[in-house]
């Protein structure tokens, strides 16, 4: 029986246990209630884009299933949990709110408050509305104040009842994947263009950290940023893992610390570089409560021979780790070695890790599933958090991701992170191993 006590042996009594989901991977109901399209409606009808042409229909049906999602949240013992609210449905065209689409949002967090479970509430997680897409999205300055008009009303009907605040999850993603590489939604592609929606996406965030503090002045206010640390093939290839870092993670993190992008590669990307205002750096550091952390894996970097590139990546095949059924390497030591750089590199506010957690070829047989993977990635992974506090971290929850199996974005449905699984054709909800594990300690620790 798999047993979480000697992974967790090194956390403090009050560190906070979650599980994690996002609104376009688990709702469904695209066009209830008012609700539009989002960025991803329109990526998923985009032929070629989403494996098997999966789409956010009905995902895990979650929008009318919520109060069993909940039940399941409590009865599995997590203290939170995080979600995330769609643009689209609170604000289904320009400067318009809707009443029913904030209302769903108001009875979920109701809801979690009757069950005892603190709401961690996330404003972006990709699902940018299509009409704000179609003014240029985040390539355009103004999308920022439309994110900070957003944030507001949503801010003022659920409010102090939000332990934490999101204002966005993972800002790399949204610019790099959807604006550089073009393999999320929008689908556009170019260096500037990733830059570009990169500092609008700051920019919102820092626009609406006051909004959110004078609507719900008792809420932490935080963000999320994923972290995919480099680590040096050679000793020769130290240079190319700075490069790495400054253009990846701390791209994101450091204006948000300092007002200003990593200098090594703002030089580098002088000619592809956004414009950048005066007042900006103000708006970008506005203080935080908490810096919110997504880690799945490594990255190992080397130099390029190719002069139009600033360093090379291993493909995670060619690590020799053991990879998760998504082929990302399972590299539990990056999570205790990021949050000890993190906290010695900018001396964050306190962290949260805001998901973490593995996809794996789960087979349900007899009502069970046995992911002895995944069960194995947590309990590294949490030891590598209790290293990272004993050598002077300061961590103070853990959410893992996901909840249940829902939409893997470009991936569609093929991939399960879930702890709990999901059965899509009838929405059968089973409680693998690793729900268990987290269940059984969780109980014994809150006796
Ligand atoms: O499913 C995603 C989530 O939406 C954002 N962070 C990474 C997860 C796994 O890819």
């Amino acid at each position: 029986m798999y047993d979480l006590s000697a992974a967790t042996a090194k956390l403090p009594s009050d560190f906070i246990f979650g599980v994690a989901t996002a609104a376009f991977q688990i709702e469904g109901a695209t066009h209830e209630d008012g609700r539009t399209d989002s960025i991803w409606d329109t990526f998923c009808r985009t032929p070629g884009k989403v494996k098997n042409g999966d789409t956010g229909e009905p995902a895990c049906d979650h929008y009318h299933r919520w109060p069993q999602d909940l039940d399941l949240i409590r009865e599995l013992g997590f203290d939170a949990y995080r979600l995330s609210v769609s643009w689209a449905r609170v604000m289904p065209e320009p400067g318009v709110i809707n009443a029913k689409g904030l209302d769903f949002y108001v009875r979920l967090i109701d809801g979690l408050c009757k069950r005892g479970i603190a709401p961690w509430v996330t404003l972006y997680h990709w699902d940018m509305p299509q009409w704000l897409e179609d003014r240029g999205g985040w390539l355009n300055r103004e999308s920022a104040w439309y994110f900070a008009q957003y944030a507001e009303a949503v801010g003022k009907a659920l409010g102090n009842k939000v332990a934490g605040w999101c204002t966005l999850n993972e800002p790399f993603c949204s610019a790099y994947l959807g604006y550089r590489w073009g393999i999320h939604a929008p689908g556009r592609t170019g260096l500037a263009n990733g830059l570009a929606a990169a500092h609008h996406l700051l920019l919102a965030h820092g626009l609406s950290v006051p909004r959110l503090r004078e609507a719900a002045p008792d809420s932490k206010v935080g963000i999320t940023l994923n972290f995919t640390p480099g680590y040096p093939v050679t000793p020769m290839d130290q240079g190319a893992v700075e490069v790495y870092n400054a253009e990846n993670g701390y791209w994101f993190l450091e204006p948000l610390m300092t007002g200003h992008y990593p200098s090594i590669v703002a030089k580098l990307h002088a000619h592809a570089m956004p414009r950048i205002l005066a007042e900006d750096a103000a708006i970008l550091q506005a203080p935080l409560d908490f810096l919110g952390i997504n880690y799945y894996s490594r990255a190992l970097v080397k130099q390029s021979q190719d002069p139009d590139k600033l360093y090379d990546t291993v493909p995670a095949e060619e690590t020799g780790g053991e990879l998760t059924d998504i082929g990302w390497e399972i590299y539990p030591t990056g999570l205790r070695d990021l949050l000890l750089d993190l906290q010695s590199r900018y001396n964050p506010p306190p962290m949260y890790i805001t998901e973490n957690g593995a996809a794996c070829a789960d087979v349900l047989e007899n009502g069970e599933v046995q992911d002895e993977q995944r069960c194995r990635y947590y309990r590294h992974h949490l030891a590598a958090v209790g290293e990272a506090l004993e050598g002077g971290a300061d961590v103070r929850g853990y959410f893992c991701w996901s909840l249940m199996d829902n939409f893997e974005w470009a991936e569609g449905y093929s991939k399960r992170f879930g702890l709990v699984h999901v059965d899509y054709d009838t929405q059968l909800r089973t409680p693998k191993a690793s729900a268990q594990m987290f269940a059984r300690y969780l109980k014994q620790r809150n006796r």
